[in-house]
């Protein structure tokens, strides 16, 4: 820039005096405002499962579930420091819950998914019914429905929990209340929102509304069992593999409206072709393992691991075996939005 120096001095003193009056230049901020791309301070990161679960466990030991209400381990973005963000919409963290312990009943209106890593047969009740959780489960507890967890086995239980915590946060619209006991009553018997919802069919007088899927359970073993079907007979998407959305039965639409979640097959030897999406993604390895390279940095991730891509970063998959990744994102926010793009790659 050749502008004299007078005027850069008379500039600032003039921002100086405007700034008493809460007023700011636009031409002083303008290409950070409407930036050409965005450039998402998230940064790409992994969180190793071996590394961090002594830690896990050992809050185990310093505090109950009881106490804590939600005994959680938030994995925040390195770029994103003191705002418990993975993404700068979307939180993660891993929940422990020991054996025989209860994590009491509340709601809240930020929509939280579980995907569960460790452990087979603890609960979560959502709105009157309870749901078992097993590995590669995929749980929801929709938007200001009560819920609290519990683990009757004899082993610690650990999922991922995803919510939509910034979001929410930066729209001011969180509300939350506890239940007045540490458990809600059981008024309908499990699976039974599977059966009414969850089986091709709806109740005969259902009216479909927005919001979340009716159903609280989408089970790995029917996910996995559609997608190795389909790498078996049908060619794999040369940027994706074989990737699938998880969906509301009534609606057709995202099975959450403020998170898309996603399960991908890769099959063994495969390498994606680079993609990029305005959607940062937490990804979660549930089967396989390999390199997810971002950029310039590489993240080699196994089984339980969970890694973040930030939005509209550029990533390609590597992997060794057959490999199937749990994601989420804040697609379906985007999309409602219509600001939504995706880009693939030579
Ligand atoms: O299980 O209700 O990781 O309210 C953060 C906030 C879990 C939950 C979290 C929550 C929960």
């Amino acid at each position: 820039m050749n502008m004299p120096i007078e005027n850069r001095a008379a500039r600032d003193a003039y921002y100086r005096r405007i700034a008493g009056r809460q007023l700011t230049p636009l031409w002083e901020a303008m290409s950070a405002l409407v930036p050409e791309r965005p450039r998402s301070p998230a940064v790409p990161h992994l969180w190793s499962y071996d590394a961090i679960r002594p830690w896990l466990m050992e809050s185990g030991d310093l505090i109950t579930a009881r106490e804590a209400v939600r005994r959680v381990l938030i994995l925040e973005n390195p770029g994103l420091a003191g705002t418990s963000a993975i993404t700068p919409a979307l939180y993660a963290g891993l929940q422990l819950i020991l054996p025989g312990e209860v994590a009491p009943s509340h709601r809240h209106t930020q929509t939280a998914l579980r995907l569960i890593v460790e452990g087979d047969g603890a609960y979560t009740a959502v709105d009157g019914e309870r749901v078992t959780m097993r590995p590669g489960d995929f749980i929801i507890t929709p938007s200001w429905t009560w819920h609290d967890h519990g683990n009757d086995t004899d082993q610690p239980v650990v999922w991922l929990d995803g919510l939509d915590i910034p979001l929410v946060r930066f729209l001011d619209c969180g509300f939350a209340e506890n239940y007045p006991h540490e458990t809600q009553p059981l008024i309908r018997a499990e699976g039974d929102a599977a059966a009414r919802y969850g089986a091709n069919m709806l109740p005969v007088d259902h009216v479909a509304a927005p919001g979340a899927a009716p159903i609280f359970s989408y089970p790995y073993a029917r996910s996995r069992e559609a997608l190795v079907r389909l790498a078996a007979d049908a060619p794999a998407d040369p940027w994706l593999g074989h990737k699938m959305q998880y969906v509301n039965p009534a609606t057709g639409g995202p099975a959450m409206p403020t998170m898309g979640t996603f399960l991908q097959l890769l099959p063994a030897a495969f390498a994606t072709r680079p993609y990029r999406s305005t959607d940062g993604a937490v990804f979660h390895c549930i089967e396989g393992g390999g390199e997810c390279r971002i950029g310039d940095v590489t993240l080699a991730f196994a089984p339980r691991d969970t890694f973040v891509v930030p939005g509209w970063a550029t990533h390609a998959f590597r992997v060794r075996e057959r490999t199937i990744l749990f994601s989420y994102s804040d697609r379906p926010v985007q999309r409602a939005l219509c600001l939504w793009r995706e880009e693939r790659l030579a």
